[in-house]
């Protein structure tokens, strides 16, 4: 284990709770690769919501229950634009304002995201890496009876009400791997992909071009590549993965799931009310572990991180 490289593929607040807990025994060893799909200009400025759901969890600063923004945060500069008519609906804390002032500004001034991101990171005093999955930007769409949105339009402000008939992700086609996911990707030990929505969070960084043939090199080399189900007993236990996966003609279970990620992991993780998909993950050639994976605190978070670690053979 000493001296192993990780590197997970998350998305938003699930996600970021295993990425927490990894980073707990990681510290630096951990590369998270994150979701940047669910980017949005707001008021002018740029918000990753997914990268600064890790950020903040990383830094222990994240909104308790809640799991993204920052805890204990204000929302007087929100009602003050609201006051000038700006479009109020998705609310950005003051503190967490901040951060979109300061990466915008960097990047206005001609930095490049991943190297902005990277320097905010550091200046919370988080030792792992959180890497966009591509400097590019990728946004992800979705279709529901009234056509195409923006995903924030559909998860926030539609409260994720409507039926989503169709996913796409815009600019993925044309977006480009970075030097830092390309060489985490080569010299990672084990790569685990966090218990996120595989359709909106896992799915935007898969379609980066050139990452899922980083993951199959990976594998080649005999790297353990390992995925947790964010559905327990056949819902999400939070957001839209399990109506999603539903509407979009999956199995709305950890077995649909596993199917997704058929061809692409060999180790898939699931929960002990999901016990019995078992044996029908097992015949996806992927190696089960069953385990509680519901991470309610730090300590939760710690435990299934070292589960996980122990199951990819890096055991302390
Ligand atoms: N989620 C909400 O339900 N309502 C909000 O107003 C909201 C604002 C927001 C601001 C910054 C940020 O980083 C995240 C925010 N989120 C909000 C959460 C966000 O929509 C989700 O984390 C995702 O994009 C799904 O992964």
């Amino acid at each position: 284990m000493a001296g192993s490289k990780i590197v997970a593929l998350a998305g938003g607040v699930g996600g970021a709770k295993l990425a927490e807990g990894l980073a707990a025994r990681l510290g630096d060893r951990l590369s998270v690769i994150v979701n940047t799909g669910d980017d949005c200009e707001r008021h002018g400025l740029l918000v990753m919501p997914d990268h600064d759901t890790v950020l903040y969890n990383l830094a222990g600063i994240e909104q308790a229950g809640l799991g993204w923004g920052i805890e204990g945060d204000t929302y007087a500069a929100m009602d003050q634009l609201a006051a000038y008519g700006e479009e109020a609906w998705f609310r950005l804390g003051d503190r967490d304002l901040a951060l979109h002032v300061a990466r915008t500004s960097r990047l206005r001034e001609g930095g490049r995201l991943t190297e902005v991101c990277l320097g905010l990171q550091r200046a919370l005093g988080v030792a792992a890496q959180i890497l966009p999955m591509s400097d590019a930007s990728v946004r992800t769409q979705v279709r529901t009876a009234d056509g195409w949105m923006e995903f924030q339009e559909y998860f926030v402000h539609q409260r994720q009400v409507p039926d989503v008939l169709e996913v796409r992700f815009d600019g993925a086609a044309l977006a480009t791997l970075t030097a830092e996911v390309a060489t985490a990707l080569r010299e990672a030990s084990a790569i685990v992909l966090c218990p996120s929505n595989p359709l909106v969070s896992i799915g935007p960084i898969l379609a980066v071009p050139g990452m899922r043939a980083l993951l199959a090199a990976a594998r080649a080399r005999g790297v353990p590549v390992a995925a947790v189900s964010p559905i327990i007993g056949g819902r999400a236990l939070k957001g839209p993965a399990d109506r999603m996966l539903a509407a979009l003609g999956h199995e709305s279970s950890a077995l649909g799931v596993a199917r997704l990620y058929a061809g692409l992991v060999d180790r898939f993780v699931l929960d002990t009310v999901d016990a019995a998909l078992a044996p029908d993950v097992a015949a996806l050639g992927q190696g089960t572990v069953v385990t509680d994976t519901i991470m309610t605190d730090d300590a939760s978070r710690a435990r299934l991180a070292g589960e996980l670690l122990a199951a990819l053979g890096l055991g302390a």
